[in-house]
């Protein structure tokens, strides 16, 4: 959609969203499952998400959007246009954490949604097309895999009742959750949407780095998630002849080490993490039975990426036979990476130029909820600086300037494309 060369008489170009105001909703929701140290921790569907979860609600009503519940548990605020339900212009994020969380990380998109329906009520502005601010739920992926799985299921792509029987390291059912803290809905999200755009924190170094107060999020680097198994047979550490041995504890190190030898021959595009590893029966002098793990493998090249998969079953098989140990694979997460709208993209750039701020355009390296609507709608990311780059960490930062300016854009894009009106 091109923007109208012409703002709406009383429209401002820059619309006047509050920066105390924004401020206050940031640290309001730093306290809802605070950590200790700082930082927040309200993993998907535990009692501190329900808590952050009523916040939002009692917030979206008070703004006088009109909010509903899907079955998966997505919330939905709409303030409603002058011409009907079609057309929607979509805005949002996810409010649930990982377990070392900062302040920013999905909750920073939420709240500006909240920022900006607040401006255009206090300025009166009505909009031709309504403006729904989404909260979708498990995008972090840490407690339930896949990740995005709010937003995956509302795009159609995973059927409701198979990620209502996902379950927990613990076994608990995510179904099971969803009904305990109360948010499983009845609802539908809206069913004809104009555009979706997400502000995020880039969660990385780039925009820091070059001084850039702007990223024009082209898309989102494919993400590649492996639970590996390895079985072997738990001995005593001291009377067991190397030789003798099945140290499933063992294989695990050397299938990870394989994998990061192996990202290494595929270019530094390719990344490689283990973010959990669980041994039994976790001993100190009691070669280690079983170990559970994680292969995180991205690369924004998809074939890059289906090499790198299939050289890691093929490490995990070698180690499994030099080791004398069973292997076994799960896929926990496989989403190929994802182009948004040019259209849309050219708008996060146009906007964020035309209000005067510094721009470039990168992929994003994290997965986002906007991956899962670019499905369905027309979808872009807007980013903003994260301090040190650092993120999934409670010392994640982004200043508040940087903040504002994110959320002047996205109220920009709302206003545009919503077709905002003075009183
Ligand atoms: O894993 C990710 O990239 C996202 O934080 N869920
Ligand atoms: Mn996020
Ligand atoms: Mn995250």
């Amino acid at each position: 959609m091109a923007l109208p060369a012409v703002l709406p008489v009383g429209v401002p170009a820059a619309l006047p969203i509050s920066p105390q105001r924004l401020d206050a909703s940031v640290q309001e929701f730093g306290r809802v499952g605070a950590l200790p140290g700082g930082g927040v921790a309200r993993l998907a569907l535990t009692d501190a998400d329900r808590a952050g979860r009523d916040l939002l609600v009692a917030r979206m009503r008070a703004l006088g959007l009109s909010v509903s519940v899907d079955a998966i548990g997505n919330i939905f605020g709409t303030r409603a246009g002058d011409g009907g339900t079609q057309g929607t212009v979509m805005v949002g994020s996810h409010i649930d954490t990982v377990s070392t969380g900062g302040l920013y990380d999905g909750t920073f998109g939420v709240l500006a949604g909240l920022e900006v329906v607040a401006t255009l009520n206090d300025m009166g502005a009505r909009t031709r097309h309504p403006i729904t601010i989404a909260a979708f739920t498990n995008e972090e992926g840490a407690r339930f895999q896949p990740d995005m799985l709010g937003s995956l299921v509302f795009a159609g792509g995973l059927a409701l009742d198979e990620a209502l029987a996902l379950r927990d390291a613990d076994g608990a059912v995510l179904g099971d959750e969803l009904r305990r803290i109360g948010y499983a809905g009845q609802d539908r999200g809206p069913a004809d949407m104009t555009a979706y755009f997400e502000l995020h924190i880039e969660q990385g170094p780039v925009l820091e780095r070059e001084g850039v107060q702007i990223g024009v999020v082209s898309g989102v680097q494919g993400i590649s998630w492996h639970e590996i198994t390895v079985r072997g047979r738990s001995a005593h550490a001291g009377t067991t002849p190397m030789a003798m041995r099945h140290d499933a504890g063992h294989a695990a190190a050397r299938i990870v080490c394989g994998a990061h030898d192996m990202a290494r021959t595929l270019g530094p595009d390719q990344l490689v993490a283990t973010g959990y590893t669980r041994l039994t029966p976790n001993l100190v002098n009691v070669i280690a039975q079983e170990a559970v793990f994680t292969v995180d493998l991205r690369n924004p090249d998809n074939a890059a990426l289906q090499q790198a998969d299939a050289a890691l079953l093929g490490i995990a098989q070698d180690v499994a036979t030099q080791t004398g140990t069973d292997v076994t694979c799960r896929t926990l997460a496989r989403f190929d990476p994802v182009a948004f709208d040019p259209a849309c993209v050219n708008a996060v750039e146009h906007t964020a130029r035309a209000l005067g701020y510094s721009t470039r355009r990168l992929h994003s390296g994290a997965g986002h909820d906007a991956q899962m609507i670019a499905r369905i709608a027309p979808s872009a990311m807007i980013f903003v600086p994260s301090v040190g780059g650092i993120s999934h960490n409670v010392r994640e930062f982004t200043a508040l300037d940087d903040l504002v300016r994110g959320t002047v854009v996205l109220a920009r894009l709302v206003a545009d494309h919503a077709g905002a009106t003075p009183a």
